[in-house]
């Protein structure tokens, strides 16, 4: 990929779309194309089709599509799934029609079955039931990757997809209800502090674990995978770290500095009780991730500080 190749980051507003322009930037790519004011619902055919037709990008990163944490997956599963499967319809067949180079779409670790052997490993995609609580979004996201494929195959594109581990970072949705837990967390612990609150509810029983990865890091895992890899298969892309929500939430405890309590709430789902890829393709390729976890919780954190209202 030349520095001055045509790039299209769709979903340049999302958590994973804005941390791979901030990282495209940084390694020198000038020519980034269709940037977020310029960009079209791309749910919607008739403007992506447009959209393509004007910018005639060389390079697509696929980080467009609605996404939220556990609540939002079963509050709104239709909405969802919808806006994923449009969105991946229309762009991957733009970017197919109008010639793209390389297209790398994202999709994520619940396209894994709830009861995978862990580590998960690329092979072991549709071996199994989805978990429940996400199913209508793992179903589109399973369907993104197939979609690449099916036109890889066919018409000979190098369409690529690749599973990040659970993504946490500057531009995430920090919403108490609808945010993924990192978000979620954050904002709640530090709600409690500045209002003196006794203690916070968690969801769930704290005892599931997760792998979880920085969207700094994620974006330059992505920018690799752009630029080197080419099959069929998706490739993971985790950051080797894992750990329990109860551990999760006692960190970010300490870095909000909030001295109440930790309380779980068992009413509430647990999701997947363990979701860790492997991620051996991606480190043969010479790829670790560059932050630790607690420098990569306290900019988030320092991110959600300045801009929430
Ligand atoms: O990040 P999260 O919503 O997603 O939740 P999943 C992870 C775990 O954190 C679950 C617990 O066990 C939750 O019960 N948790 C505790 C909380 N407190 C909270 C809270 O306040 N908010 C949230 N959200 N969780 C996601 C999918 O599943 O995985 C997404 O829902 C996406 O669509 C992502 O695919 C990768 O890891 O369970």
């Amino acid at each position: 990929m030349d520095k001055r190749a045509k790039i299209c980051v769709a979903g340049a507003d999302t958590l994973i779309g804005a941390a791979i322009i901030r990282e495209l930037k940084r390694q020198g790519y000038t020519n980034l194309v269709g940037k977020s004011i310029e960009e079209p619902q791309f749910a919607d055919a008739a403007l992506v089709n447009a959209f393509f037709a004007q910018m005639v990008p060389e390079y697509v990163f696929l980080a467009a599509g609605k996404s939220g944490g556990i609540g939002a997956n079963q509050r709104y599963p239709a909405e969802l799934m919808l806006n994923n499967l449009l969105v991946e319809c229309h762009v991957i067949h733009s970017a197919c029609y109008y010639g793209v180079k390389k297209l790398l779409f994202l999709a994520s670790s619940c396209c894994y079955p709830r009861d995978c052997p862990q580590p998960m490993k690329e092979d072991s995609l549709l071996t199994g039931p989805f978990e429940p609580t996400n199913q209508a979004y793992a179903v589109a996201k399973i369907t993104g990757i197939k979609l690449c494929q099916a036109y890889r195959l066919q018409y000979g594109v190098n369409f690529v997809s690749a599973i990040p581990a659970n993504v946490f970072g500057p531009n995430d949705d920090f919403s108490l209800q609808d945010s993924h837990v990192v978000s979620a967390l954050i904002r709640k612990i530090h709600g409690a502090k500045e209002q003196g609150l006794e203690f916070v509810d968690i969801w769930g029983t704290g005892t599931p674990r997760r792998e979880f990865i920085f969207s700094d890091d994620l974006a330059d895992a992505c920018v690799l995978i752009m630029r080197e890899y080419d099959d069929l298969k998706p490739i993971n892309i985790g950051s080797g770290l894992d750990l329990s929500i109860g551990e999760l939430a006692q960190l970010i405890k300490e870095i909000v500095g909030y001295s109440g309590e930790l309380r779980f709430d068992r009413s509430k789902p647990d999701g997947m009780p363990l979701k860790i890829l492997d991620s051996s393709k991606l480190n043969e390729m010479g790829w670790r991730p560059r932050t630790s976890f607690r420098s990569a919780l306290s900019k988030t954190y320092d991110w959600f500080l300045q801009v929430q209202t």
